[in-house]
């Protein structure tokens, strides 16, 4: 079996409150692999074609607004069956309610904004793992 690949981002929430290095750990300390890792300020072009699924939703352009708030870590992460595990690592979306023990669950929280910041991006599926590596490398 072919090594799986996902993207990981650390969103401006993660990097604007010093998460980078606790996130990081996790995910290494899973035992996953870095295969290339850089900070990038999204353009609106490279943030509407990664989020394209939730354009006209309520939360599009908050999401995106948020997302070129600031830098991101963007992340291509290696290992068998990498994208549920980073995904199970990560937490279920909304953060004040993913589990205890998982990134978004340890780390995040509500502020009362229209859109959920919850810290890290994982892809979803080995097709929109290939389409968002693409996008950001
Ligand atoms: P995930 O990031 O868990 O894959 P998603 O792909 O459904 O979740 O949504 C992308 C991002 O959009 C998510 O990380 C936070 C935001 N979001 C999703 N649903 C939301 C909602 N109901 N209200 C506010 N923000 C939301
Ligand atoms: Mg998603």
């Amino acid at each position: 079996m072919a090594t799986e690949e996902t993207l990981v981002l650390i969103k401006p929430d993660g990097v604007a409150r010093g998460l980078t290095g606790a996130i990081l750990a996790r995910i290494e300390a899973k035992g996953y692999s870095l295969v290339d890792i850089r900070l990038v300020e999204p353009t609106r072009e490279r943030l509407a074609q990664h989020y394209a699924e939730h354009e006209g939703k309520p939360f599009y352009e908050p999401l995106l607004e948020f997302m070129m708030s600031g830098p991101s870590v963007a992340i291509r992460l290696a290992g068998n069956r990498v994208i549920e595990g980073f995904r199970s690592l990560a937490g279920t979306t909304d953060p004040t309610t993913a589990a205890p023990g998982t990134i978004r669950g340890d780390f995040g929280r509500d502020w009362g904004v229209a859109v959920q910041q919850n810290l890290v991006h994982g892809s979803d599926s080995p097709e929109s793992a290939q389409r968002e590596l693409g996008i950001w490398f």
